[in-house]
Parts: C-alpha cells; structure tokens; sequence
C-alpha cells in the first residue's frame, strides 16, 4: 500500500520553512500531495497556478511530491485522494492553539489524522505574510524563499 500524507497551505508564496516540512516529510512517506488552498476571499499575492509552478519546481528533487490544488474542506480533498493523514508545521505556541482546534475538527469530520513536525528554529519566525511585508518594503529576504520564489517575489513587488 502507498503511504500518502498531504501538505496544506495556502503557499502565497512557498518559504524555505514550507520546503523544509514538506522534504522531511518526503522521506517518511511514499508521497507528499502538496495542497495548495483555493482561497477567493482572500487577496493573494501570486494566482493559485503561480503558486503550484513554484511549488512543482521547488520539489522537483524530492521526486515523490505532487501539488494540487483544492476548494472546500482539506478532508474532503483528502478523502478524495485517499489520502489518511495531514501533515502540519509548528512554528510556536501560537500555532499550536490554532492548529489542534483544527486538527480535532478535521478528526472529528472524517477520521483523516494530523501528525506536527516541529519547525526547523532556522525558519520557526518565518511566515508568508511577513516576507511580502519585508519585500514590499524593500527588505532583505534572500535565504528564507528558494532563489526561484526570490526572483518573483521581487518582481511582483516591482509592480
Ligand atoms: N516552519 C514550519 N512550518 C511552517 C512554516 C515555518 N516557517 N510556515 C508555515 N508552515 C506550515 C504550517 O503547518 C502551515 O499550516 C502550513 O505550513 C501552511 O502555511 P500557510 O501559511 O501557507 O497556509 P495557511 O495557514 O494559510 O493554510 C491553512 C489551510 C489551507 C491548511 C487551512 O486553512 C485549511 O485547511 N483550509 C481549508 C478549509 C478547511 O478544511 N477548514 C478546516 C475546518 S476545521
């Protein structure tokens, strides 16, 4: 039997501590399905297949990742894909409050588990809002994105 997990996230854009999670966890599972959220309420900076291109290229490597993207409830998408478990990253205390709520929903709902894998502390301050708020501003953000989403993230600012 294939060992599937899926990697959520609305990756507007991806970040190295995105990437860190979903390589760790490319080793542990047969195939990681990147699932990229559907999200019409909520502006983003790069379109849904801007965002599954940079995530295709990123992951490329790994060779056992697939994105995707969905609307709706994550364990829909899930049960669709047959896949049993989600795989989250936890940043800090901030996140655990959040993401255990969500965790016990999605359980509740469907049965689909959630695993945490603890941040890397190289990236546990980084998140996508606050690297398009750095960039936007002109700062520095080289080292925290693939060098191909630094390319992209400073020509959208340029716009
Ligand atoms: N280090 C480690 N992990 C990180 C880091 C970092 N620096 N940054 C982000 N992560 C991890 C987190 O686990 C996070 O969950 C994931 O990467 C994605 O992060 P984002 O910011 O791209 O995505 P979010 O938080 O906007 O994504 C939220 C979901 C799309 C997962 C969620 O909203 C969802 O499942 N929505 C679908 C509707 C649904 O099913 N709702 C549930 C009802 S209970």
């Amino acid at each position: 039997m294939v060992r599937r997990v899926v990697c959520p996230g609305s990756f507007d854009p991806v970040t190295n501590g995105h990437l860190d999670i979903i390589g760790r966890t490319s080793r542990l599972y047969d195939e990681v399905v990147v699932a990229v959220l559907i999200n019409i309420e909520k502006k983003s900076l790069f379109t849904v297949e801007e965002r599954i291109d940079m995530l295709q290229a990123v992951t490329k490597e790994y060779g056992n990742v697939r994105v995707e993207k969905f609307h709706g409830l994550l364990v829909d998408f899930a049960k669709q894909q047959s896949i049993p478990t989600i795989v989250k990253g936890l940043r800090a205390v901030s996140d655990f409050d959040y993401e255990l709520q969500m965790a016990q929903l999605n359980y509740r709902m469907s049965g689909v588990e959630t695993l945490f894998m603890s941040t890397n502390p190289e990236y546990s301050f980084l998140s996508s809002s606050r690297l398009k708020e750095i960039a936007r501003y002109g700062g520095d953000v080289s080292g925290l994105v693939p060098d191909l989403v630094l390319r992209l993230l400073v020509e959208r600012m340029r716009v």
